[in-house]
């Protein structure tokens, strides 16, 4: 699969569920003749078949390398940063839930989970838009997931997916400041995620991040109940280059941490899900 079709399946998937994403974007493309993508990112359990070691296979198909790896220890998570040599192409960032690190329940459901997963998908490029590749835990398993882990309760009931796009404002003609870029999607009335401030990053740290808070829609879970919960989010990147005028090219954890935050269920300003 060329990228191009890639990234555009990924889009389609992605304006389902974030249907935000699709109005954001008619936003800036008013003002822009492109808009272009900073990164994608994906999440993962780090159980077989769909471990980051086993979906970053694909992206090495696509032409990327690994750049540097995150570490996430309160959340449990672990991450990679992956680039492609075509400076054009998005970057990508894929992390993984260190499920040993959840209490023994959880980690049961999980598990439960994970063997319904059909090996063979997991090398088929369609699994970054497969959604959930097991079924639907119950309202209840949602419940004991989020109370130790908003991104395993993410993962469980929206399954595999990109998380979010995100826009590089570096390559935009107007606005050229990320607080310019921020400012507009809020007054055209889109929550931001404030998280450690609406402005995650700066210059010195050559990365200012921002995000929305994801889009909510009612899903049906196993036990027949249904509940309106956090699908994917909008983020929006501005890169600084390095003292080589390089521009930088990585993540920074500290604002990834809070940028994580965008799918959670208790945010502030917006009620729980129902
Ligand atoms: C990823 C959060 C981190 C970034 O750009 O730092 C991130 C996620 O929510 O899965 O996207
Ligand atoms: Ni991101």
């Amino acid at each position: 699969m060329n990228l191009n079709t890639f990234y555009q399946l990924l889009w389609q998937d992605y304006v389902r569920m974030a249907p935000q994403a699709e109005q954001i974007h008619a936003l800036f493309k008013a003002d822009n003749p492109e808009v272009y993508n900073d990164h994608v990112a994906f999440r993962t359990f780090n159980r077989a078949p769909i471990n980051l070691a086993r979906l970053e296979q694909h992206f090495f198909k696509l032409g990327y390398r690994r750049l540097e790896p995150y570490i996430f220890e309160e959340k449990k998570l672990s991450a990679w940063g992956y680039v492609h040599d075509d400076p054009k192409q998005p970057r990508i960032f894929l992390s993984e839930l260190l499920v040993e690190q959840l209490s023994p329940t959880a980690q049961g459901i999980i598990d439960k989970m994970c063997r319904q997963i059909d090996e063979g998908i997991a090398d088929m490029i369609d699994v970054f838009w497969s959604g959930p590749l097991w079924e639907m835990p119950s309202w209840d398993e949602y419940q004991t997931l989020l109370a130790e882990s908003e991104y395993a309760a993410w993962l469980a009931a929206i399954g595999m997916r990109v998380n979010h796009f995100t826009i590089s404002v570096d390559h935009l003609v107007r606005p050229t400041t990320l607080a310019e870029v921020i400012d507009r999607v809020e007054h055209a009335g889109f929550a931001i995620n404030s998280a450690g401030g609406k402005i995650k990053g700066t210059a010195t740290q050559l990365l200012e991040q921002g995000s929305t808070l994801a889009d909510r829609m009612p899903v049906t879970f196993g036990d027949g109940s249904v509940h309106t919960i956090p699908t994917c989010y909008y983020e929006f990147a501005k890169r600084y280059p390095d003292a080589d005028g390089q521009l930088y090219q990585g993540f920074i954890a500290a604002s990834a941490d809070k940028i994580f935050e965008s799918t959670n269920v208790n945010v502030a300003g917006v009620a729980a899900g129902s």
